[in-house]
This record gives structure tokens, sequence and C-alpha cells, in this order.
């Protein structure tokens, strides 16, 4: 029996750690796919040199050519450009558009019964423009940020409660931009939700508006700090979550941009929204109750990420 394939499109920073993060979970072999002659093909090589320290048997390989991502069972699309300090994720909008073309055409004609977890900015529009590129299936179309967004929430929340990030869940809900919505009352310690330890003093109401706000900011802060790219490793390390859930059919409710139709009084877009991930790609959409409070913030999610696809049709009349 073969390994599965995982075909990451685009070797940079994000490209580069899911690679070696693949072959370290001995998730399959890595096929790393860039334009710029050299680099896909220089860290497949380092990574494999990892391999004996590390004791893994995959083979990781790189290329230019989108032929050589043929047969893959998930594709990782990372490819585009990251956001400089002082930008915003919409402001990749029509760069990146076009990267998403060409990558999604590539999918279509070589790897069209993969499931694809599309990363590039600006999120839940990159992913629904790769969607009607490659012309896959909604369900095994989706895009990596929710598992993110609420990453960066639970480990902000166990600093506060000087608990394990392991006992800490957390949802991040809507689109992954400044008005991502990170659920207090769905989100709990030990299965406490978080309103009531603000009631039993673990925390106050104005820590915890700090603390979604900077979940909120999380990835402009890695930016500022970094000062020339954006995050990577939390990252990568969202996505290959994704992909071993649907690897290995581990039916994982995991929050991510997936096709909403129906759910949640959406009709027909990508946004970020609970799901279960299991062999099928996206095979449920969790239809959770909002409060009044959570379904403004939520609205007003759903319009921004509207907005950019509307934005997305405007630059290619041809969507
Ligand atoms: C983030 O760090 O939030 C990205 O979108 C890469």
């Amino acid at each position: 029996m073969s390994r599965p394939k995982i075909a990451l499109i685009g070797a940079g920073q994000i490209g580069g750690t899911l690679a070696h993060l693949a072959a370290m979970n001995e998730l399959g072999d890595v096929v790393l796919f860039d334009i710029a002659d050299g680099t896909p093909q220089g860290k497949a090589l380092d990574i494999s040199e990892a391999g004996p320290s590390e004791g893994f048997d995959a083979t990781l390989t790189g290329t230019t050519d989108y032929a050589d991502i043929a047969g893959a069972d998930v594709c990782i699309v990372t490819a585009g450009v990251a956001r400089k300090p002082g930008m915003s994720r919409d402001d990749l909008l029509g760069i990146n558009l076009k990267v998403m073309k060409s990558v999604g055409e590539g999918i279509k004609a070589h790897a069209p019964d993969a499931f694809v977890i599309c990363i590039t900015n600006p999120l839940d529009a990159m992913v629904w423009a790769l969607r009607e590129y490659s012309g896959l299936p909604h369900e095994k179309v989706c895009g990596m940020a929710g598992v993110l967004d609420s990453a960066r929430f639970r480990h902000f929340l166990s600093l506060e409660f000087d608990v394990s990030m392991k006992d800490v869940t957390a949802f991040v809900l809507g689109g992954h931009g400044d008005t991502m919505v990170p659920s207090v009352r769905y989100s709990t310690v030990g299965g406490i939700p978080l309103p009531d330890l603000v009631k039993m003093g673990w925390t106050t109401q104005e820590k915890l508006d700090a603390i979604v706000q900077r979940t909120r900011d999380g990835g402009a802060e890695i930016v500022g700090l970094l000062g020339n790219g954006s995050a990577y490793y939390a990252p990568a390390t969202s996505a290959i979550e994704m992909a071993e859930a649907y690897l290995k059919d581990q039916k994982r409710l995991l929050p991510c941009a997936a096709y909403v139709d129906g759910a949640l009084g959406l009709k027909g877009m990508y946004v970020g929204v609970p799901t279960v991930i299991g062999a099928g790609g996206v095979e449920r959409i969790v239809d959770i109750e909002l409060s009044s409070e959570e379904q403004a913030m939520f609205d007003k999610s759903v319009d921004a990420v509207k907005g950019l696809v509307d934005a997305c049709k405007a630059i290619d009349d041809g969507l």
C-alpha cells in the first residue's frame, strides 16, 4: 500500500514548515511546489536530510511543474503574497486572486480528487476563488483559519488562567479578519464556559475583552514583531491538524472556512464555522445557536467576507 501524497502549493515559510511537519508526523510523501525554481527542491532536500535524525521515512520532492502533484490526496495552498507591517489581509486580494487562478487550474488538471486546504489571504475570499477556479466539490475545498484563531485564543486564555492549553477549548467564527468572532460562550476551561469563570472570579470581563481583541489582532501582532512577513509555525500546525483529520477519517470538530448553504442562516458562501472533518472532507457544518450579540458580530463578519468576494468578482468578471 502506498503512502498518501500531500502536495504543498507554495514553498515559502508556511510551505516549508508544512513539509517538515507532514514528514515528522508521517502523514505521507510530500511534493513541494513553487514557481521559484530551486526553493522547493532545496527545502525538500533539506527536510529529507533531517529524516535520519528524526526517524521518518517520508519521501520529499520539490518541483515547479504542476504535473508532479498528480494524484495528490491533500493539497495545502499557501501560494501568494504575505502581508507586511501596516497591511491588512484584505490588501492582498488583487495579487493573490491571480495566484488562486493558476493554482485552482493546476489542481483541477492534476489533483481533482484532493482535499484542498487554502491558507492564502484574505482567507475566506481566496478559498471561495480557489473553489471556483478548481471546480472541485465544495466539501473538498476549505480554508484554514478557525483552527489557528482558536489556537491563539486558547493560548492567551491558558496564560490568563495559568492552566494547560490542553484543557482550554475555544471557538472562533466568522471571517479570518478584523471582524472575526471569538465565541466566549462556547469556549471553556475543563468544560466550564468563560462567562462562568468570570462569575467565579478567575478573570474579569475587562481582561476577557482584552484577550478577545488580542485574538482578533493575533496575526497582526506577529506581523509587527517579525517585521518582514507573517506567522508560519502556528498556521502550518493548524493546517496539518486539518489534513490529518481528513487522511485518518478522524471526524474532528474543527472550525474552518467552509461552504455553508443553509446552516447559520447562510446561503451558499464560505466563512468560518464549526465543521466535522473526516474522509469525506468537510462532512458537516455544526449549526450552532448564536446569542443576539454573537449574531450581530457574525453578521458583520459575513458582510465583510461578502464584500471581499464581490471585489474578487469585480476584478475577474469571469468568476
Ligand atoms: C495569520 O497569521 O493570521 C495569517 O493569516 C497567516
